[in-house]
């Protein structure tokens, strides 16, 4: 088909792509004896209304970037996986208001999801790559990662902390919307976190800034600016269609060219703000 314009992506990810959390009400968790652990709300309803948000990928181009001020002014923050802000701050911020974790973090033993302050600032949202389908039941019997278990002991251990979970239709819709505006056919995997925690906010937002998803002059090999450890696929993809999301971004970006190249920042309007 046509090619579509930035508006018209914006409008057409808005009316296709629906970034739901699981909610207790939900089947098969009724029968489950830690349905209850569940929140009873959706994230959005949780959080109301924001304004300015940021998204804060990982990227090694954020080494040195100064943006730490910039990211902070944000009314909202989201961060990844196992990002860290002590000893960044003046790069990344010290703000943390919601963190996406992978269910791979939740459940490899180096990370000590259970045990490491890392993950108790903010609000958690975890996702787990399901099948195609994205039925909640075939789903919760054969997830990537143990991210149910996992999830329940984490909430016996932190019982105050909100944490939330994907609804799986949401990978495969942002997916579905991705691999319908590329000409090439797509790895049929799931969007990356930073495209996730994007649309995301863009659901809860009013306006959003990513940051060094689209890189900057900084572009380097440095796979994340908290670790020693250099792969081009970290930027450009291996299992995540990672260049095809970030197609898909550069095209819906409302902000200018120099932004991206001097701030390693794009901008987009939250759903609310669009009138389509
Ligand atoms: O690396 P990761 O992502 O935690 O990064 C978070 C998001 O930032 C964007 N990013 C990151 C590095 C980079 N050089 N450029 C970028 O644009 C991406 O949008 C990315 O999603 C993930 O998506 O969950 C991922 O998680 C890691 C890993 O599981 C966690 O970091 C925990 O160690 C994956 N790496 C491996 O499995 C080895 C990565 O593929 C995707």
């Amino acid at each position: 088909g046509r090619r579509l314009t930035g508006p018209e992506l914006l409008c057409q990810l808005k009316a296709r792509v629906q970034p739901d959390t699981l909610t207790r009400d939900m089947q098969p968790f009724g029968s489950q004896g830690w349905r209850d652990q569940l929140p009873s709300h959706s994230l959005s309803a949780h959080l109301g209304a924001l304004n300015s948000c940021a998204v804060v990928t990982s990227a090694g181009s954020l080494h040195r970037a100064a943006l730490g001020k910039e990211i902070d002014s944000h009314d909202a923050v989201l961060r990844f996986n196992a990002a860290p802000t002590a000893g960044y701050e003046s790069d990344v911020g010290s703000k943390t208001t919601l963190r996406l974790i992978n269910s791979q973090v939740m459940a490899t033993k180096d990370h000590k999801f259970l045990s490491s302050s890392l993950y108790s600032t903010g609000l958690l949202v975890a996702w787990d790559p399901a099948p195609y389908s994205a039925d909640l039941r075939e789903w919760y019997n054969r997830t990537d990662y143990p991210i149910f278990q996992q999830y329940v002991q984490y909430r016996l251990q932190h019982p105050a902390q909100p944490f939330y979970i994907l609804h799986p239709r949401f990978e495969w819709q942002l997916w579905e919307q991705i691999q319908d505006n590329m000409a090439e056919s797509i790895q049929r995997n799931p969007p990356s976190s930073g495209m996730l925690g994007t649309v995301l906010m863009m659901s809860l937002c009013d306006t959003v800034h990513i940051y060094e998803y689209l890189p900057s002059k900084r572009k380097t090999k440095l796979c994340h600016y908290y670790q020693r450890f250099h792969d081009d696929a970290c930027t450009l993809g291996a299992y995540h269609p990672l260049l095809y999301e970030k197609n898909l971004v550069k095209r819906m970006n409302q902000g200018s060219d120099r932004d991206i190249y001097t701030l390693g920042r794009v901008t987009l309007p939250g759903f609310r703000s669009l009138n389509c």
